[in-house]
């Protein structure tokens, strides 16, 4: 298949890119390393210096010659116009987005930028699908917060309505609770708007919280690692936690620590990825899927990483911290993620390897850690 994958240079974008390498696809990666840039605009860091993937794709370059890489950005219509008309992909996978809750919440201009970043790309690439590409399939990286922590369960993105004897299926509700989660509630509504007027293909993956550095068990050259961060703004909360306990941190638990998410391993990141694409949206089709694998709240996540460092001689330290966000603590969670297994999914749990696993990448960079970027600073 032609595939482009806009934002390859991200935590997600980068490892879809090297799978995706691997399976003969042809591909386009493309990405104007805008997270690169705010990542140092606020003083924060990857744990290892990422190389340009100018400089990486020869790696992939060497097993398939038909990948190539543009540098720009899918909010510049003008730009990102004559690269889709020229490369006509099957299908599109969609990370060109501004990821991170607490930046949008940082002020009013990131609020800004993130809206105007997230919403302008995602109507760009609906933009040219419509003039140019009808059939092409958009595979869009949704998130589990946009249906926030409702008090009744959470279906995979519809929900039947009886009202006064008469049924009607709705988009299931949304009601996020950062900046970053409502724009992706606003893509969905501008993807399923388009979806219902000229019948595109579009498939809505969404994702919990992310954990992990490897797409693959047996993958070794760290080239071929994602980003990784472990900062207040850009690391998410398992891959911080981990970082915390090498860098002999208490693990930061915000508030009472209750509150429940839906988590995923990189790896089956990665093969829902590849699910989505084997299995297009049929045109005129929003599909949406709930993609995670287990339900854990953040004290039993952090009760986790205690218990599984504990094996290797780690003493982990477990702090609660005044909650920066505002989200509810103590809440009903209940989600439905069947989609995905009955496609295939055989789902890559968190066990105690895992999390080890994780904690020795870490360690290997133990000196790179830079402590003073951990705590939260940006509160709402
Ligand atoms: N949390 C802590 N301690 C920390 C960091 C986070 O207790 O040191 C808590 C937060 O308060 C929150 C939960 O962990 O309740 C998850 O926070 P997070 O920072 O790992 O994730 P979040 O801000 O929700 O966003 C991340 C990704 C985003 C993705 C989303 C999936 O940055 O791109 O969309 O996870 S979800 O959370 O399901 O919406």
């Amino acid at each position: 298949m032609k595939v482009m994958i806009l934002g390859a240079d991200g935590y997600l974008g980068w490892p879809t890119s090297v799978d995706l390498s691997m399976r003969n696809h042809e591909l386009l990666l493309v990405d104007n390393y805008t997270k690169r840039e705010l990542i140092k605009k606020y003083n924060k860091s990857p744990l290892v210096e990422q190389e340009t993937i100018e400089n990486k794709i020869n790696l992939l370059k060497a097993k398939n010659k038909y990948i190539s890489f543009k540098n720009i950005d899918c909010a510049d219509f003008k730009k990102f116009s004559k690269l889709f008309k020229d490369f006509k992909p099957d299908a599109v996978i969609h990370y060109a987005e501004l990821p991170s809750a607490p930046y949008s919440m940082f002020g009013h201009q990131e609020g800004w930028k993130t809206l105007q970043n997230n919403l302008q790309s995602t109507f760009n690439l609906i933009w040219c699908i419509k003039t140019f590409k009808r059939d092409c399939h958009v595979i869009k990286l949704g998130t589990m917060g946009e249906y926030g922590t409702p008090n009744i369960d959470i279906e995979e993105g519809w929900l039947n309505v009886t009202h006064k004897s008469r049924k009607q299926k709705f988009i299931y509700p949304r009601q996020a609770s950062s900046l970053y989660h409502t724009s992706k509630i606003m893509d969905t509504d501008l993807l399923w708007f388009y979806v219902r007027m000229y019948n595109l293909r579009v498939t809505d993956l969404m994702q919990g919280p992310v954990y992990g550095i490897k797409h693959k068990n047996n993958i070794k050259d760290e080239k071929l690692f994602p980003i990784f961060t472990y900062d207040d703004i850009f690391g998410t909360v398992l891959n911080r936690f981990v970082v915390q306990a090498i860098a002999n941190m208490p693990l930061t638990v915000y508030g009472s620590g209750n509150q429940i998410r839906g988590y995923i391993n990189l790896i089956d990141t990665i093969k829902c990825i590849n699910i989505a694409l084997k299995n297009p949206a049929k045109s005129g089709n929003l599909e949406i899927y709930n993609q995670f694998t287990e339900q854990f709240s953040i004290n039993e996540l952090a009760l986790k990483v205690k218990q599984a460092l504990k094996k290797i001689d780690i003493n982990v330290k477990i702090k609660k911290i005044k909650n920066p966000r505002i989200e509810s603590e103590k809440h009903y969670y209940k989600a439905q993620n069947k989609k995905m297994k009955k496609l295939g999914l055989k789902p890559s749990l968190l066990t105690d390897d895992v999390i080890i696993d994780i904690a020795m990448f870490i360690q290997k960079h133990k000196n790179k850690i830079n402590k003073k970027i951990i705590l939260p600073q940006t509160n709402w």
